[in-house]
Parts: structure tokens; C-alpha cells; sequence
């Protein structure tokens, strides 16, 4: 059942995940994007001590949103077709940030490594025991994956945000899918389709060397 305006259903966010991945193994961009847009709704209920992340995945969602609507948008409805249009038309710099519009492939990196982040922060959730701290959680799982690719300063501020998460069991209940319970087993099911995500994606961004974009 669709949660009303405003409300955040994790189920839903996962369920576009899960529509992502096409019979051909493609990753269809509009659900892709749907799912962030989704989980961005949930980062901003979280307080405003979180905006510096919600603003850089809002604008990063909105370039790819500006692609999949622009002139070009039929070379934009698949990862797949996206990085064979930007490569073969030269629209990837692979030297340094340019002062082009930034591309499509350099701007999904950066949402494919959240995807890391959110994969293994999920599972620490579903994983761990009722008294876990959602903040130690978060910490482990960003110092995991997205640390890595940012500067010592915005690498504190998360760890100052992620203070501030509430416990495991009051996160269990705001993802809206029933008891904790319910939430940790639907977690079991969803978390393989952002797993096949990510690993479509990382497969098809080594493949082409897009990796470290800068
Ligand atoms: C639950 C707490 C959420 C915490 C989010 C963790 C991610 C921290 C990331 C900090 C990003 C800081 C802002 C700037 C970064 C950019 O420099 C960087 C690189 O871009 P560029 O253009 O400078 O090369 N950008 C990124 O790395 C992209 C970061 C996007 C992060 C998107 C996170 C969206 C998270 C949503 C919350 C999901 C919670 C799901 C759990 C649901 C359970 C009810």
C-alpha cells in the first residue's frame, strides 16, 4: 500500500531498487532515481543537522533527473546506455573535474558509492542486536565505504551528524513496515536487490574504468 504525503515507506524505496534492474540486467535510471529522491525524503526528517548531505544528494539527483528529461534522454534511460553515450561522444573527463556541466557517469559514482554506504548500513541494522547503537552502525559502515573519497572536514561533520541518529528500534519503526520485527525480515528481503545495484553498476563502471572519476 502507497504511505501517504510525506510519510516515509522504506518498502517503497526498496521496491524501486528493486525495478531498477531490467530482464537484460540493465539499470534503469528512472527507478534508480526514484529510490534516492525517496531516501533523500527520509534524510530530511532527520533534522536539519543532516542538510549538507541532503543538499549534495539533491543536486546530484537533480542533474541526472536534468539528463533523463533533456534533449538526450533516450541515451539516459539505462546506466548502460548513458556510459556508452558519454564515452563515445567524449562527455566523461577522466583528468579532472571539468568545467563542463558535470557528467552523468562522474555524477552517478558518487551516488553509486552512497549505495555502498546505504548497503552495508542496512545490514548493520538488520544484523545487529536490539541495543546497538544506530550511531556506531553508521560510523562503521561510512568509515567502510564513502570515508574514503572525502576531505577530513566533511568526514568529521558526518561523524558529528550521525550522533545524533535515533536507536536502532526507533529507525526500525520510522522505515513504517510494521513491528521491528516485520522491519528486520523485510530488510532481509529487499537488501539483494540494492546488492544487484550496486553490483551491476560497479561491474559496468570497472569494465569502462570509471571508477575514480574525478
Ligand atoms: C541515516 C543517516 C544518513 C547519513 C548519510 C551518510 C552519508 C554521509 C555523506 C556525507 C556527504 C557530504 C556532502 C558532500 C559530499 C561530496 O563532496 C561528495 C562528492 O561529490 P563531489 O561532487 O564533491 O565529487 N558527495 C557524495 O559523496 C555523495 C553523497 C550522497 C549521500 C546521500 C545519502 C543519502 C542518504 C539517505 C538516508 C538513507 C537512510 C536510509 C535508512 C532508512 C531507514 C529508515
Amino acid at each position: 500500500m502507497a504511505a501517504g504525503q510525506g510519510a516515509f515507506s522504506l518498502r517503497e524505496v526498496l521496491a524501486a531498487f528493486q525495478t531498477c534492474v531490467t530482464e537484460r540486467r540493465e539499470v534503469l535510471l528512472g527507478p534508480y532515481l526514484s529510490g534516492w529522491r525517496g531516501l533523500i525524503r527520509f534524510l530530511h526528517s532527520l533534522g536539519s543537522i543532516f542538510s549538507f548531505v541532503s543538499k549534495d544528494a539533491v543536486a546530484k539527483v537533480q542533474i541526472m533527473e536534468n539528463y533523463c528529461r533533456g534533449e538526450q534522454r533516450e541515451k539516459y534511460v539505462s546506466l548502460q546506455s548513458m556510459v556508452e553515450y558519454e564515452l563515445a561522444n567524449g562527455l566523461v573527463d577522466l583528468q579532472k573535474r571539468s568545467g563542463r556541466p558535470d557528467s552523468g557517469c562522474r555524477t552517478v559514482l558518487r551516488l553509486h558509492r552512497a549505495l555502498r554506504w546505504l548497503q552495508l548500513f542496512l545490514e548493520g541494522l538488520r544484523t545487529g542486536r536490539e541495543d546497538s547503537r544506530t550511531s556506531v552502525i553508521c560510523t562503521d559502515s561510512y568509515n567502510a565505504s564513502l570515508a574514503t573519497y572525502h576531505p577530513w572536514v566533511v568526514r568529521k561533520a558526518a561523524t558529528v551528524a550521525f550522533c545524533t541518529l535515533p536507536s536502532r528500534n526507533a529507525f526500525l519503526e520510522i522505515m513504517n513496515v510494521g513491528t521491528t520485527e516485520e522491519a528486520v525480515t523485510m530488510l532481509g528481503e529487499a537488501l539483494p536487490y540494492i546488492c544487484d545495484v550496486y553490483g551491476i553498476t560497479q561491474e559496468l563502471f570497472a569494465r569502462h574504468k570509471l571508477l575514480d572519476l574525478p
